[in-house]
């Protein structure tokens, strides 16, 4: 969030980085699927729950409330899972708690999953917030640090101890976050006991959305084989009408005899075919993967068959969804098969009433439909990596994202030492872990308006050279102005007219132009914006009202327009809706820089930015005559 007096907050990028290579592969993260080799098992729904309210937030661990059903060590309430627990209770100490929550329920396993010793059995989290432990039976089978991504852990001995009894799985979760945490956050003790009463303390953040915590994703039971596939690489590429998919396939779990993969197009016809755990796969007559309204058949997806056939065991097989196009960035374009590209987007959260940041199916496809009525073509996460059927829904509909990390509100310069950073090397390891093989996802972004007015540690960006081939690392202005070594894209935040000279809308072309004339890259301004409260009118246009957001868009727009054929590449409004933030004298009840309220009703501006959205489909995609 900007705010006044600190125009530093405004003046700082988040930068991004095209990836290029394939990474090495050290342990997968294949979304769970059901084949004839592997079954899922959803546990979503009523867990009990309970919050450690002890003063030092430990009484869960001191009496160990894992070792039993968390109803035989206390009173406990009915969650939903997933959702964040914040907002489904009429208690506030539980919208505000910081501390462990702890979570269980009992799972019955499948006989044949226990009887069959060459089932392996992993429980994965889809993300919870922040730090996790779980326990199966009462004994620790994993933890995680950091939201918003998965997380697992194989089960199937402990499983196969006690095979007549439930299955009893314990989650404990804490949203504590601290000057090491993605994002960082301090606990502040109020010491002065005329003032507070003892332990008081407060969660301090820098970053502009509710802190919602919980298992935010689903929580599933899946097996597969004892020798299974355990990742997939992809890197694509085309030369005329020829496709070329390079792949890596990683086996764990025993030694694999023979792996054969199988193409197949989206009618289930055979393309082609090879055989070993690496090689290339040639595609005649590709049909490329295009973003929606470049071509009049976006989103085209391939499936490529992995199957496995271990010695003396049974196989596996994996489908992945694969889509062919390149992706290059030259000084002035962004280029998707070799075509330019120009973002109409929007930045988006998983935010909505009651859930909270919980994954909910008819909020991500009415988010879908209406992105497709507005005519976006892309997305940015901000500010953390979204669920992972958001973005296989991407790969479908043909909408390009920016995959952001949880790198935000990273303003305290003790967050910035080596223990931050190597926390911040392993989200970003997992999050391309996750989502590398997604054709949707052009760029990764490392962080949003970290304080790079702060002086440049050369260290650090030493060490992210050296331990990555994909170069995501976040440079100061100072470093930009040496022309900017690092990155591929510069993307621009700001809010003229609203956080600086408010109500002026006459300075924004001035602004403008001075900021895009100081960077010699290809600029994306991913962040512009202004307040409205949807039903406030008032003419000539004032702060917070529908006019004055129409007419503050409408001042940006001119100047995107100017520059659209230079290197301006792309705009994404703030916010596609309306959303939860922490209670504070610049919020009321929420961010409303919404073009749609936070139930997704549209203001004044939804419409405006519909009109301009399909005529730049119309003038910038590849969008053929009705
Ligand atoms: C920003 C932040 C975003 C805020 C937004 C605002 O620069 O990146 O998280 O919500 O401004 O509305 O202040």
């Amino acid at each position: 969030m900007s705010v006044p007096g600190s125009f530093a907050v405004l003046r700082v990028l988040w930068l991004l980085s095209v990836f290029g290579t394939v990474l090495p592969l050290d342990g997968g993260m294949l979304f769970p699927q059901e084949s004839s080799f592997r079954e899922v098992k959803e546990l979503n729904g009523l867990w009990d729950f309970r919050a450690d309210g002890s003063p030092n937030r430990n009484e869960g661990f001191e009496k160990a409330w894992h070792k039993r059903r968390l109803t035989e060590s206390g009173p406990v309430i009915e969650m939903p899972v997933p959702a964040s627990y914040n907002d489904i209770t009429q208690d506030p100490t539980l919208r505000d708690f910081i501390g462990w929550v702890w979570y269980d329920r009992e799972v019955a396993v499948p006989a044949r999953w226990i009887s069959n010793e060459g089932t392996r059995v992993v429980l994965r989290v889809g993300s919870a917030h922040y730090y996790s432990i779980v326990w199966v039976n009462g004994e620790k089978v994993t933890e995680h640090e950091g939201g918003h991504l998965p997380f697992e852990a194989e089960i199937s001995s402990l499983i196969r101890k006690e095979p007549t009894k439930p299955c009893r799985i314990t989650i404990a979760v804490n949203n504590t976050l601290t000057l090491e945490t993605l994002p960082p956050g301090t606990i502040q003790y109020m010491n002065d006991s005329s003032r507070y009463p003892d332990g008081f303390f407060v969660q301090n953040i820098h970053f502009d959305f509710f802190n919602y915590a919980g298992i935010h994703r689903s929580v599933l039971l899946y097996t597969t084989p004892k020798v299974y596939v355990d990742d997939i690489s992809v890197e694509t590429n085309f030369m005329d009408n020829t496709g070329l998919i390079r792949y890596k396939v990683s086996v764990q779990g025993g030694f694999s005899n023979t792996l054969n993969i199988t193409l197949m197009d989206k009618d289930g016809h055979f393309v082609a075919s090879s055989n070993g755990s690496s090689g290339g796969l040639r595609v005649v007559d590709v049909k490329l993967w295009w973003p929606y309204l470049m071509h009049e058949n976006p989103g085209y997806l391939y499936s490529m068959k992995v199957r496995q056939h271990a010695h003396r065991h049974v196989g596996d097989e994996y489908t992945l969804p694969v889509g062919i196009r390149t992706i290059n960035v030259t000084n002035t374009q962004f280029l998707i098969n070799n075509k330019p590209f120009y973002f109409h987007g929007v930045n988006k959260h998983e935010d909505s009433d009651i859930r909270g940041r919980g994954f909910d199916w008819p909020l991500i496809v009415k988010d879908f439909n209406l992105m497709k009525w507005l005519g976006v073509n892309s997305f940015r996460t901000s500010h953390y990596p979204y669920a992972e059927e958001i973005l296989q829904m991407c790969d479908c509909h043909g909408i390009v994202v920016i995959d952001e990390c949880p790198g935000v509100g990273i303003k305290d310069i003790r967050s910035f030492r080596n223990a931050s950073l190597s926390h911040h090397l392993v989200v970003m390891d997992e999050l391309v872990r996750r989502d590398k093989n997604h054709p949707s996802v052009v760029m990764w972004s490392v962080a949003n308006e970290p304080a790079s007015e702060m002086p440049p540690d050369f260290e650090h960006t030493k060490a992210l050279d050296q331990t990555r081939p994909v170069t995501y690392v976040t440079i100061t202005e100072a470093d930009m102005d040496k022309g900017g070594p690092y990155v591929d894209v510069v993307c621009v935040n700001s809010y003229f007219a609203w956080y600086f000279d408010q109500g002026r809308l006459d300075i924004v072309p001035l602004h403008l132009e001075n900021w895009y004339r100081k960077y010699q890259r290809p600029i994306i301004q991913s962040e512009y914006g202004a307040d409205a409260v949807p039903g406030l009118h008032m003419d000539p246009p004032m702060m917070f009202t529908e006019e004055y957001q129409n007419a503050l868009l409408q001042s940006y727009h001119d100047v995107f327009d100017q520059k659209r054929n230079q290197y301006f590449i792309g705009e994404l409004i703030w916010n596609f809706a309306d959303f939860m933030t922490a209670q504070g004298i610049y919020r009321v009840v929420g961010n409303k820089k919404g073009i749609f309220t936070r139930q997704r009703q549209p203001k004044a501006a939804a419409f405006l930015l519909r009109k301009r959205y399909w005529r730049l489909a119309n003038e910038t995609g590849r969008l053929l005559p009705d």
